[in-house]
């Protein structure tokens, strides 16, 4: 076995050219092999290969965290979650997510299908477009993972196994843990909002006790609630999009936490892209956008919505809330209340979820193009500090708010304030 080496753009080809996988997806002839490092994200690697019968990304995980250098070392055995996570999510969603052609777990690498012309969703989103499936693509995405893999369906012994199996993702786990639940909440030292406009909010966010209780509630049940295997980062920039398919991609972060936390992320996100709309204006009027992002905040929840109940009626075959309590005994009512209850808790807690992702985007390490790609640095505040307050009262006020089109109320006053 060799021992871990990062692979570079000049390296690839010597290193990876007898492997069968990519070969027999792109071809032998190493020295017409075409490569390229594309990898945006904060963490890792990525490579796109093309040879002359086509291309593949490999993706290698680095023994540090890309974003800060090796001053903050982080452990390669999170490409071994991604590999699993990565096959449970096309088991349980078929078609969601890339092909994988190869796992490598000592040198840390995933060589796995080119998506093209797929972009990230993100940057469609700043583009100004409005792509029509993401709302259906990610609600069915999102609910079937969630409960497909949790004690709602599946077998006892595989859900324990399986939670014994992504309990070491610890370190990852960790990042969200300062990053998201605590951080944004003190002068913790790798914060930096890059908007000194948001001085006195940020004095005020920090002085708001009530605030500070409930995002360390949120961090309890994050760590506490073994519900379901997350994907764990499942923001706009781990989605790619063509004008009619989406793809989720970089689940390293996958582990065992409650069901809302992928959603309340993912929705923060389209939130976020919606409060920056006014910065990206100069591409070209942005009310229409706005709208559009409302409504797919509104369609990928009633999907979501949909599609876990008709799971939960059509395939509950897990410990939990057994057929044989309520159904099996004609009482259908019963199981229906029980529904109810679990499908309220996701809703008030995907809400908390949802204000300190805002949070921690605009004033913790890890930020996001939809805000940090407004030039005009007043106008880039007035977004951020919009999104923060709509952040502060989801989080704080999410037990009071019973409808996404309050939410969505809410959001279009503060951005026309
Ligand atoms: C140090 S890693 C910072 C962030 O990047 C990843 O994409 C996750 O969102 C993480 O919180
Ligand atoms: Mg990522």
């Amino acid at each position: 076995k060799l021992p871990f080496e990062a692979l570079s753009v000049e390296t690839l080809a010597a290193r990876l050219g007898a492997n069968t996988a990519l070969c027999s997806h792109i071809g032998k002839d190493t020295p017409r092999w075409k490569v390229r490092e594309v990898g945006d994200g904060n963490l890792n690697l990525v490579f796109i290969v093309e040879g002359a019968q086509g291309a593949a990304v490999v993706k290698q995980a680095l023994p540090y965290v890309r974003l800060v250098g090796d001053s903050w070392p982080l452990p390669l055995k999170r490409s071994f979650f991604e590999y699993h996570a990565l096959t449970r999510q096309q088991a349980r969603a078929p078609g969601s997510v890339p092909a994988i052609h190869h796992f490598d777990e000592g040198q840390a690498l995933i060589i796995m299908e080119y998506l093209s012309p797929h972009i990230i969703l993100r940057r469609a989103l700043i583009e100004g477009r409005q792509l029509p499936n993401i709302a259906r693509d990610i609600g069915l995405f999102m609910a079937r993972t969630l409960f497909r893999g949790s004690d709602l369906s599946m077998v006892t012994k595989d859900r324990k196994a399986d939670l014994a199996l992504f309990a070491d993702n610890v370190e990852l786990c960790d990042i969200t843990e300062n990053l998201v639940f605590s951080d944004p909440y003190f002068d913790a030292r790798m914060n930096r909002h890059t908007s000194p406009q948001l001085d006195s909010i940020v004095a005020e966010l920090r002085a708001d006790r009530d605030l500070k209780v409930e995002a360390q509630r949120l961090k309890h049940i994050f760590a506490a609630n073994a519900e379901t295997l997350l994907h764990g980062d499942l923001h706009s920039g781990s989605i790619m999009v063509t004008e009619t398919e989406t793809r989720m991609i970089d689940p390293e972060f996958a582990f065992y936490g409650p069901i809302a936390f992928d959603v309340g992320m993912l929705l923060a996100n389209f939130w976020m892209a919606f409060f920056s709309q006014r910065g990206h204006e100069q591409i070209g009027k942005r009310d229409a956008m706005r709208a559009y992002l409302l409504g797919v905040t509104v369609e990928t929840w009633s999907v979501f919505r949909s599609e876990f109940s008709h799971l939960w009626r059509t395939e509950r075959t897990g410990m939990l809330y057994q057929k044989s309590l309520f159904e099996d005994q004609g009482d259908r009512l019963g199981s229906e209340q029980a529904l109810d209850h679990v499908l309220h808790q996701i809703w008030t807690d995907m809400l908390g979820f949802a204000g300190v992702e805002v949070h921690r985007r605009i004033l913790g390490l890890a930020h996001n193009a939809d805000f940090e790609t407004i030039a005009d640095a007043d106008l880039r505040a007035t977004c951020e500090a919009k999104a923060l307050k709509f952040g502060r009262h989801i989080a704080v006020s999410r037990r009071q708010i019973h409808s996404i089109d309050e939410v969505n109320t809410l959001a279009a006053l503060i951005e026309r304030e």
